[in-house]
């Protein structure tokens, strides 16, 4: 621990002046050369990879495309030497000390300046201060890094252990502090990717250099007090100035220093402060930081509020232990957390840009998420992540990044691990959205997964604890202001038990449906505490498809189009479940968007089915966001930030105020639960229309509902019987539609719904006309639909566009025409919208 820096009784103006640090950014063009390759050098952009460099230079295939996947593993065999000149300013090196700071390298370099070593790296999730001062000369200089094989590093690593380390992972990367996911993943292609993949700095200073910023926040009746830490190094011992400004108030102080590491303290008060809350409760208000010590300078925004997670005993459940919630607490208010699992945004760390970020945040925003739950296969991301997610009020639970494995517990690794924390933690630890540290993803799973640790269990537990020590007392020692979740899925600190198939303790993943094959009503048969990971898969989009498939290769069977599916038997599951519910599809396309239209159906009944039960679930977050190249997966968002069915369902779906049905089994009988959940910190009155409609578009009843619903809660409205909807003959040709008009507090939502009383495939739905009138309207575009048989899962689409629409894959009323906007985010005029513009629905899948 550093030193504790003294404060001194004294005035400050004694204190003498000094000239800011002087920061040289070295990225930028770089180049890149294979150490035994004989190719001469290319360009390589800093912050960057070398894949994204022979792609660029036309030395590789897209990785992304066809099966050149498998034409491309030599890269990550090979080793690379990037480098760039760079000029030295006079004013830099006159500078007292000089670091050359790296951030996210992946993974082992060696660095030089000049011909001359400065350091290594070899921890992906390590930041690495290098002195560098001797090695620099006035005008100009040359830094290099030479990249070692990962790969090769894995299974050296491998080989130095005591024992065998079983994992689903690929290339033994279980021994490298690298995104796990690298290797390759049931969603992912294996690329095992080199180079700087974050800032590289050159950092000059003559009194101060600031390492880490924290606070701890102590809120009041009105008021929060917040206690500022400052780890800093001086050049020399004396006197320094320490300053912090958060919002309007500011605090100076004069410190008695020593020369090396020092630990400041000071607090400040704001008063009356403006919280910040997750989406959809209230403001997202950040305040600007400021802290300046010496030459240094530190800025960053602060989000003020306290969130907490409850895991208590309460009512107990099946097992004859008590249950345990998990209930993420925001200043107070118990929030039901609704998002989806985050991965790294692409398998090219060049793609990892702060635009995709935004781009797949907002999409998570608006969708009506508050949560995100960042992966323990992926990687701690770049500083923007965090950023805009405390922007757009996305909590993020954050794992660490261990998955589906056993991992190591020799010293080195661990001393590797407790390095990556002791940064990660308090770089991180400020960011007012990150509301839990979880320890790592499945690992307490995995204990079950391998025959070494089946037959051997005592072992491997062993060897699991070592590692979750660290962990735990990683987060005790540099941010104890929040809980330490030792695995996803578990029941809670200090419950180790496996909570895969749990539902009364913690967090649970539900995979009964994707990887057990059942039904989607099997997730009605769970009542978890809190869902952290369940998914079903789709295929991509045809849009999408057309950028990695080509024309010969569009059937669910031909070599390509499977290369792009990594789950083994993910294809014939997706194609089996359309055989379940649906008629089969006519052409590859409609293939491709019915599988859409069952993924967003099968999560929806899991979120629907589980929203309802809060207050005792209080959290679904389905797998998966995003994805990290074109493939069938779990994703709601495709690669390139197309929405999928389920990205639109999900928006509805997570919608503050939502009308949801349920149907249950009743002597053989089916009824249906109406329930109403609101989301909202104040009550609302919920009127509800059920309309029964038959196929040919014929409404037959109509029957409203009333009731007022508390804040913050879900309620029952209603049972009905199937039979007061017709005679099971009648019901053949008939369904339900509904909408929830929800008043209070001054607003009102409107939100729609339908269930069905039998599966699809055994219904006569009409062949609907749907037609489509585009128009422009200050300089969005709009498009009207209008029906002449009720329609579903009406799809808009505007081809090769990157852009969304208000709402899509919904239900057509005839009589009830609906306008929906699109926005592009190229730029586009009506004629090409109306010419790019198609629209399907259900019905059209099949002759
Ligand atoms: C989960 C995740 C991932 C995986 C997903 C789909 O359990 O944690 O490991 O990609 O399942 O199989």
């Amino acid at each position: 621990m550093k030193k504790l820096a003294l404060a001194l009784c004294v005035g400050v103006a004694g204190a003498l002046p000094v000239c800011a640090e002087q920061v040289v950014d070295l990225a930028g063009i770089w180049s890149v050369q294979q150490v035994e390759g004989k190719a001469a050098a290319i360009e390589m952009r800093v912050p960057g990879d070398v894949h994204t460099a022979l792609l660029k230079a036309g030395r590789i295939p897209d990785p992304y495309f066809g099966r050149n996947e498998e034409k491309v593993q030599w890269v990550g065999e090979a080793e690379w030497v990037v480098s760039r000149d760079f000029e030295v300013p006079a004013e830099l090196l006159a500078k007292q000390e000089i670091i050359l700071r790296l951030e996210h390298v992946d993974t082992f370099c060696t660095v030089e300046i000049n011909g001359q070593k400065v350091g290594e790296t070899g921890n992906r999730f390590r930041r690495y201060d290098f002195d560098v001062k001797e090695f620099l000369k006035p005008g100009r200089n040359t830094v290099t890094g030479t990249f070692w094989s990962a790969e090769k590093m894995g299974a050296a690593l491998k080989a130095q252990q005591p024992f065998p380390i079983p994992t689903l992972a690929h290339k033994d990367i279980q021994f490298v502090r690298k995104p796990t996911c690298n290797g390759g993943w049931d969603w992912g292609i294996s690329l095992m990717s080199a180079g700087f993949a974050g800032p590289v700095k050159l950092i000059g200073y003559d009194a101060a250099r600031i390492d880490y910023v924290y606070c701890e926040q102590k809120h009041g009746e009105n008021s929060c007090t917040v206690d500022v830490f400052v780890e800093a190094r001086m050049v020399a011992e004396g006197t320094q100035t320490l300053n912090v400004q958060i919002g309007e108030v500011q605090v100076t102080q004069a410190f008695e220093v020593v020369e090396g590491d020092n630990l400041f303290a000071v607090s400040l008060t704001v008063d009356n402060p403006k919280l910040w809350w997750p989406n959809g409760e209230g403001a997202q208000h950040l305040y600007g930081m400021k802290v300046t010590l010496g030459d240094a300078t530190f800025e960053r925004k602060l989000g003020l509020r306290t969130i907490e997670v409850v895991n208590k005993p309460d009512e107990g459940d099946k097992s004859d232990r008590p249950g345990m919630c998990m209930t993420f607490r925001v200043n107070g208010a118990d929030i039901f957390c609704k998002g989806a699992n985050w991965i790294p945004c692409d398998a090219m760390l060049a793609g990892q840009t702060p635009e995709r970020y935004r781009d797949l945040l907002t999409s998570a925003r608006d969708a009506n998420m508050n949560m995100i739950r960042l992966w323990g296969g992926g990687q701690f991301e770049a500083d923007e992540f965090y950023e805009i997610c405390d922007e757009l009020g996305l909590m993020v639970w954050h794992d660490f990044m261990f998955s589906c494995s056993l991992y190591p517990s020799d010293k080195a690794f661990l001393a590797e691990v407790q390095a990556e924390l002791a940064h990660q933690i308090r770089r991180l630890r400020d960011h007012a959205a990150i509301a839990l540290w979880c320890g790592d993803n499945e690992c307490i799973g995995a204990l079950k997964w391998f025959e070494e640790s089946r037959k051997n269990r005592d072992l491997y537990l062993i060897n699991y604890d070592r590692l979750s020590r660290v962990l735990a007392e990683a987060v005790k020692a540099y941010d104890p202001t929040r809980m330490f979740w030792p695995s996803s899925p578990c029941g809670g600190p200090g419950d180790f038990s496996d909570a895969w198939h749990n539902d009364s303790r913690g967090d649970m993943h539900n995979w009964n449906v994707w990887h057990e094959n059942k039904d989607f009503a099997e997730f009605y048969k769970f009542r978890p505490r809190f869902c952290s990971e369940f998914g079903f898969q789709s295929f991509s989009s045809p849009d999408v498809v057309k950028t990695f498939c080509p024309p010969e290769h569009r059937n669910p069977t031909a070599p390509d189009f499977e290369h792009h599916q990594k789950n083994d038997g993910g294809n014939a599951r997706i194609m089996e479940t359309m055989a379940r519910y649906f008629r089969f599809p006519d052409t590859f396309e409609d293939m491709l968007y019915l599988s859409q239209v069952q993924q967003a159906i099968a999560i929806k009944t899991a979120v629907e089915g589980w929203r309802r039960l809060q207050p005792r679930c209080m959290g679904t977050l389905y797998w998966q966001l995003n994805d990290n190249w074109p493939v069938a997966s779990w994703s709601s968002v495709e690669y390139g930030g197309k929405w999928k069915h389920l990205h639109y369902h999900a928006r509805r779906f997570y919608a503050p105020a939502a009308v949801v049905t349920i149907p249950v089994e009743d002597g053989g009988k089916t009824n249906h639960e109406i329930w109403v959940v609101n989301d909202y910190a104040h009550d609302i009155k919920a009127d509800i229309a059920l309309d029964t409609w038959t196929f040919g578009g014929r409404k037959v009843a109509t029957r409203k509902l009333t009731k007022e619903v508390a804040a913050r809660s879900a309620i029952k409205v209603e049972t009905v019987k199937s039979e007061d909807f017709g005679t099971p003959e009648e019901r053949m040709d008939r369904f339900v539609a509904l909408e929830l008009k929800a008043t209070g507090n001054n607003m009102i939502d409107t939100h729609r719904n339908a269930f069905f009383f039998n599966a699809f495939k055994k219904c006569e739905l009409a062949d609907a006309a749907v037609t489509a009138t585009p128009a422009e309207k200050n300089g969005r575009f709009e498009v009207t639909l209008q029906t002449d048989k009720p329609a579903f899962f009406v799809w808009c689409n505007v081809a090769d566009t990157p852009g969304e629409f208000s709402d899509n894959s919904l239900t057509l009323l005839p009589g009830q025409p609906v306008t929906l906007t699109f926005t592009p985010k190229v730029k586009m005029s009506l004629d090409e919208f109306r010419k790019n513009l198609t629209v399907t629905h259900l019905r059209k899948t099949y002759r």
